[in-house]
């Protein structure tokens, strides 16, 4: 623990850090968020608060709980219906939609907290994600993208994804990877991986010469949060027994969620085409 002298006590350990409901983040965490686009966070959840995770995601992954059509499925290739053991990336969509009893639950009021502090008052969560990726499968390949591609132009576009690591995630299975302070940049052209949109829901852009993708290696319980503009992605996973599973808790601004929903915009795979469309031909 840091200094003896309570009234220079330095916050050291990670359970310091926690303090119920909320995550304390320093000066230095917020500037290099503002400067980077990203933040790594170290011990956001305890191992105790990550094992209650971790029995609900399993749930989802061996199908005990019912997600409908394309929320769930093979990020890699929009595969969907069919039997996810076979899955590079299994992708769920909105669980807490799925799986209501997850509302409120204590990753997303540490979420909040850290969104609030990241970016200010009004924020609130716009969607939930689970990312698996199974051991074993180079081609679990998260392709470079700007968030901000696959989502609708608003006012105040303040956004905070907070990516907790279920499992360690490494270079090896497949961590993310960010191309330091690319939200300063516009919004590069993006393109369907295959297809169209109702073919393949996964949008990619190209890195231009000079660009430098920094691996950010985290541990369970660590989380990663990124902003709208940062452009990311990441690797396969080369590991034969781990898997790389994530829970991700995207808040944006109060004002963007609810002109997202007036334009019939949720973040569900089974949004309807033509919103899909609508947003594809920003970024085109
Ligand atoms: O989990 C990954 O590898 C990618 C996730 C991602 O792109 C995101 O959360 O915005």
């Amino acid at each position: 623990m840091g200094s003896s002298d309570d009234s220079d006590r330095t916050v050291t350990t990670d359970s310091d850090r926690r303090r119920g409901d909320s995550y304390h983040l320093t000066p230095e965490e917020i500037a290099s968020f503002r400067r980077d686009g990203y933040v790594h966070l170290r011990g956001v959840m305890s191992e105790d608060e990550m094992t209650a995770i971790e029995a609900v995601y399993e749930r989802f992954l061996r199908g005990d709980i019912a997600v409908a059509g394309k929320d769930f499925n093979d990020m890699t290739t929009g595969e969907h219906g069919t039997d996810p053991r076979g899955y590079a990336v299994v992708n769920v969509m909105l669980p807490r939609k799925y799986y209501p009893q997850w509302q409120g639950n204590l990753f997303e009021r540490r979420a909040q907290s850290i969104a609030e502090q990241l970016c200010g008052e009004g924020m609130t969560i716009d969607f939930d994600q689970l990312l698996a990726k199974s051991p074993g499968r180079p081609d679990a390949v998260f392709h470079w993208h700007q968030d901000q591609a696959y989502w609708i132009d608003t006012d105040d576009r303040r956004t905070a994804t907070c990516w907790l690591a279920v499992d360690d995630s490494t270079i090896e299975n497949g961590c993310m990877q960010f191309l330091p302070g690319s939200h300063h940049e516009p919004v590069r052209a993006h393109r369907p991986l295959h297809g169209d949109r109702s073919s393949s829901h996964t949008l990619v852009t190209e890195l231009r010469p000079g660009d430098v993708m920094k691996p950010v290696e985290i541990s369970r319980g660590d989380i990663t949060v990124h902003n709208e503009g940062v452009l990311h992605g990441s690797g396969g996973n080369y590991s034969s027994s781990s898997y790389r599973r994530a829970y991700i808790v995207a808040l944006r601004s109060q004002s963007t969620v609810a002109e997202e929903r007036r334009r019939g915009f949720t973040h569900s795979h089974n949004d309807a085409g033509e919103v899909l469309d609508a947003v594809d031909g920003l970024h085109a």
